[in-house]
């Protein structure tokens, strides 16, 4: 038996993958194993077990994984996940998936063509394109309007994440054409850039099968077979300097080296690319904070013009939003995250938002999955603070002049 286990895992390792495939389809497969060594082998081949049965498993994998199995000679059923199946689990069918995502995205395209254009920024490594949608009344001036960047869904498993970038374009895009004047006359003033799902491969592996993964980072291949690097620990300032791993297999890995990654070159070029973005918002959850540059280290921003900025603002959105204000690293020291980037390249004034839910009235990782019904609710609360960062965009060191006293 030991044998046969041996050469199965010999043949698995024998088999060589071949140049990365366009299927990027997600397959079901009734499996047959009949121990926890023969599962191992199939787990190692990076598919996702769902069940486990006496004498066989039920999971989903890649076509590359379906063949290496089929090599083995044991698959017995087999079948491409449809869209349908890869939908949420049905009482947060609210949430968009990443192929309604999609579709989303193209629809606001085709109704809102003279103040929207809808880009793909760079591909994953699935080959998922990421969405940027950049919204302007006067798109052929925007490179010379002052710029504001929102972006979501950096961590998988924080879908709500991505409800509230999507949702705001969807805000700012009908209320300007049903001439809300707040909202003309910020917009015909000012470039909107939102990037709604950083990292689609994490968003879709989530919730494959139906069923929740708590799944975090995006879905690198990493050299010692474990998948997925954290995005939020992978931008190149200050990378690796502490509250990282180095280790592929955790949750926090900062990835071989700073941007390695499809999801975060795509973010960088993108912000290089438009020098007039001077306000930030990375949306998370879960634990209603207003979070601030330094993540690396435990002193605040040497420049004290920079650090009253932060502050002043972070304290500003919180009175909306209800949530805590406070330097990043006063949560827990992280290195490589997007604001520190952000502001420490670009000297763009940068906020994390981690959103509803706070972490006592849910506990444990559940507050990863409030359900749907707090959506709107959060979307709502989260609106002035948007709008502020996009009114300040122009200048946001204005909101000093009335918050610091005159030094006597
Ligand atoms: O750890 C993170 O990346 C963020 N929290 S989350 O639960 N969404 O994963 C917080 C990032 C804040 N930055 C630092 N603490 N450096
Ligand atoms: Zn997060």
């Amino acid at each position: 038996m030991k044998a046969r286990i041996a050469a199965a895992a010999l043949t698995l390792l024998c088999f060589i993958p071949q140049a990365r495939t366009q299927d990027s389809n997600l397959y079901w497969m009734k499996i047959r194993a009949n121990d926890k060594f023969q599962r191992s082998v199939v787990a190692d081949t990076g598919v996702s077990i769902e069940a486990v049965r006496e004498d066989f498993v039920t999971a989903t994998g890649t076509l590359e994984e379906k063949e290496a199995l089929e090599k083995l000679g044991w698959v017995e059923v087999s079948f491409t996940i449809g869209a349908e199946m890869m939908a949420f689990p049905g009482q947060d069918a609210a949430y968009h998936d990443y192929p309604e995502l999609t579709q989303k995205v193209q629809d606001l395209q085709k109704t809102y063509p003279q103040i929207l254009k809808v880009t793909s920024i760079g591909k994953t490594n699935e080959n998922r394109d990421i969405w940027a949608l950049r919204i302007s009344g006067n798109l052929a001036q925007a490179d010379n309007l002052p710029a504001v960047i929102y972006m979501g869904g950096h961590h998988a498993r924080e879908h709500l994440s991505v409800e509230l970038p999507l949702f705001y374009a969807e805000y700012f895009l009908s209320e300007y054409t049903k001439g809300n004047p707040r909202i003309v006359n910020l917009l015909n003033g000012r470039d909107v850039h939102i990037i709604p799902a950083v990292n689609p491969d994490g968003l879709e592996y989530d919730i494959s099968g139906g069923r929740y993964k708590l799944w975090r980072k995006n879905r690198a291949r990493n050299s010692d077979g474990t998948f997925g690097v954290d995005l939020n620990r992978n931008y190149g300032y200050q990378w690796g300097t502490g509250g990282s791993s180095s280790n592929p297999g955790s949750d926090t890995f900062k990835g071989p080296k700073p941007f390695s990654e499809p999801e975060t070159q795509a973010i960088k070029a993108y912000v290089e690319a438009h020098q007039n973005i001077s306000t930030l918002l990375s949306f998370h959850t879960f634990s209603e904070l207003v979070l601030y540059p330094w993540g690396h280290k435990y002193n605040g921003i040497d420049n004290n013009r920079d650090f009253q900025v932060h502050k002043v603002m972070a304290e500003k959105m919180s009175e909306w939003n209800g949530y805590q204000p406070m330097q990043s690293s006063a949560l827990y020291q992280a290195s490589g995250d997007t604001t520190d980037w952000s502001y420490g390249e670009h000297g763009i004034v940068s906020f994390t938002f981690e959103l509803d839910p706070t972490n006592s009235g849910w506990g444990g990782s559940d507050g990863f999955y409030p359900g749907a019904g707090v959506i709107p609710a959060v979307q709502q609360k989260n609106l002035e603070p948007v709008l502020y960062l996009l009114q300040y965009a122009d200048n946001p060191y204005r909101v000093l002049e009335f918050n610091i006293n005159p030094i006597p």
